[in-house]
């Protein structure tokens, strides 16, 4: 415990820089420091590519993979992810589950004090866990109501039908049937399967979407439900054992030591899948920000002070970042950072936040493309398992959020590109829109 305390103090006195002050460099008095970098982002927005770019970039540096000694998280794996980019013809990496770690160490050289040895770890969060963060102010009831509500609207009734055909078919006082807490279960999470297929981002419980590695818990068992008898009771016993999960493990070292975080959407794709898909990303992105607010209760922090754990480190800085920007051209890039930034919330003060437009992995070029007699900055790449060039222009990226009519010349589909062949199997780095300066935002201060 004690070792444990002391531990987590010097972490903290050494990388748990800014924030108060407003940045700036501070006098490390310790030889060692580690940063622990949460990125995040909904399935497919990105999170593997970004990692791997990052991690080459570093490596191509004076930066080393570092052992993950005996943590529970699995490892990144970088060098699977890299040789995939790396073949010929270049493929994208597997797709991942649940969280993963990557860690890089250097010894950073500081003037005439001693080189200190810089520990970064970087976290693979899934994003569709921090959707859960508003579950954690809302009882069953409140839930049930509010989700059985947007289940209601026109975009997504239709999908629900099997789901609200089976609400209708159960008494409000239904006994709590383990059978029927089940089926629910099941046609409940089809249906989230469905929604987000369609595109959209604010699906609770994300756990449903993104289960944790291991065995499935009894409690995962629930749907939204606004009855009053046993069967309620049951599904309400669950949900409260879901959202006291969703606490613990926010306060677990794993998340609760993160004091950076890179939040990742694929802000082009929701434009393309139409308004409701990009209200509801919105929806998505503000209910994940929740962590940056993320603080203990009072109770926490006295329960924190009698088992001689700290409470968790404090979000400091936070990049959101609009990925596969390499979809648009240069010029609309400006346009695409500004949109993300109108998109977050915005954090309480102390927390430094940027707004990004980035190309993790890029693909295309950018080219000047004559439509209907007028000169368009367009993008042309390899698309996957092609020869020939194709060329893009999928409309004009908006800078604010879309008006009413923006909706009615539809954003065209983005191809799905080849990567850039990779020199050197990638050990001088891939090439990427934008992946230097969001680090230099994050670490300025430790680099
Ligand atoms: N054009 C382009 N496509 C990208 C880029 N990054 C990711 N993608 C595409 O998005 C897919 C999902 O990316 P991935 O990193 O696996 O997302 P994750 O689920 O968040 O880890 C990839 O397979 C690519 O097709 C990028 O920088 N440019
Ligand atoms: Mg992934």
């Amino acid at each position: 415990m004690l070792a444990e305390l002391s531990n987590r103090l010097q972490r903290l006195a050494a990388a748990g820089l800014p924030s108060q002050s407003g940045g700036g460099p501070v006098a490390w008095p310790f030889s060692s420091a580690v940063v622990r970098i949460g990125v995040t982002g909904l399935s497919r927005a990105g999170k593997t590519a970004f990692l791997t770019s990052v991690a080459a970039g570093l490596l191509a540096r004076r930066f080393a993979l570092a052992p993950v000694g005996a943590s529970e998280v699995p490892v990144f794996d970088q060098a699977r992810h890299l040789a995939s980019l790396a073949a010929d013809p270049p493929s994208w990496p597997e797709r991942t589950n649940a969280v993963s770690l990557l860690a890089l160490t250097a010894r950073v050289p500081r003037g005439v004090l001693p080189a200190r040895q810089l520990r970064l770890e970087f976290l693979d969060y899934p994003g569709e866990w921090l959707i859960d963060l508003p579950m954690l102010r809302q009882p069953f009831a409140s839930w049930s109501a509010a989700t059985l509500r947007r289940l209601a609207a026109p975009e997504t009734a239709g999908m629900a039908g099997p789901f609200l055909a089976f609400l209708d078919g159960v008494p409000a006082k239904a006994a709590g049937d383990e059978a029927l807490a089940h089926a629910g279960a099941r046609l409940y999470r089809e249906l989230l399967g469905r929604l987000r297929d369609r595109g959209l981002a604010f699906l609770q419980p994300g756990r449903h979407l993104m289960p944790a590695p291991g065995p499935e818990p009894p409690w995962l068992a629930f749907f939204p439900f606004a009855g009053a008898g046993a069967l309620q009771a049951l599904l309400a016993s669950r949900y409260d054992a879901y959202v006291e999960a969703v606490r613990r493990d926010l306060a677990s070292p794993l998340f609760a030591d993160v004091d950076r975080l890179v939040i990742l959407a694929d802000v082009l794709s929701a434009l393309h899948a139409g308004s409701a898909a990009f209200a509801d990303m919105r929806a998505a992105l503000g209910a994940a920000s929740g962590s940056l607010r993320w603080t203990f209760s009072w109770l926490e922090a006295a329960s924190a002070l009698a088992t001689l754990r700290l409470p968790p480190r404090v979000i400091t800085r936070v990049a959101f970042a609009a990925t596969k920007a390499d979809h648009v051209a240069d010029r609309q890039r400006g346009n695409l950072a500004a949109l993300m930034g109108a998109l977050t919330p915005v954090p309480g003060a102390g927390v430094k936040t940027g707004h990004f437009a980035i190309a993790s992995v890029r693909c295309t070029e950018d080219f000047v493309w004559t439509l209907d007699g007028r000169p368009v900055s367009a993008v042309r790449g390899r698309v996957l398992g092609q020869q020939v060039m194709t060329r893009s222009y999928p409309g004009e990226v908006p800078d604010r959020v879309p008006e009413a009519d923006f909706w009615e010349h539809p954003f065209l589909a983005l191809p799905d590109f080849e990567p850039m062949r990779l020199e050197g199997g990638g050990r001088t780095g891939v090439p990427n829109i934008g992946v230097g300066h969001l680090l230099d935002f994050l670490l300025d201060d430790v680099l």
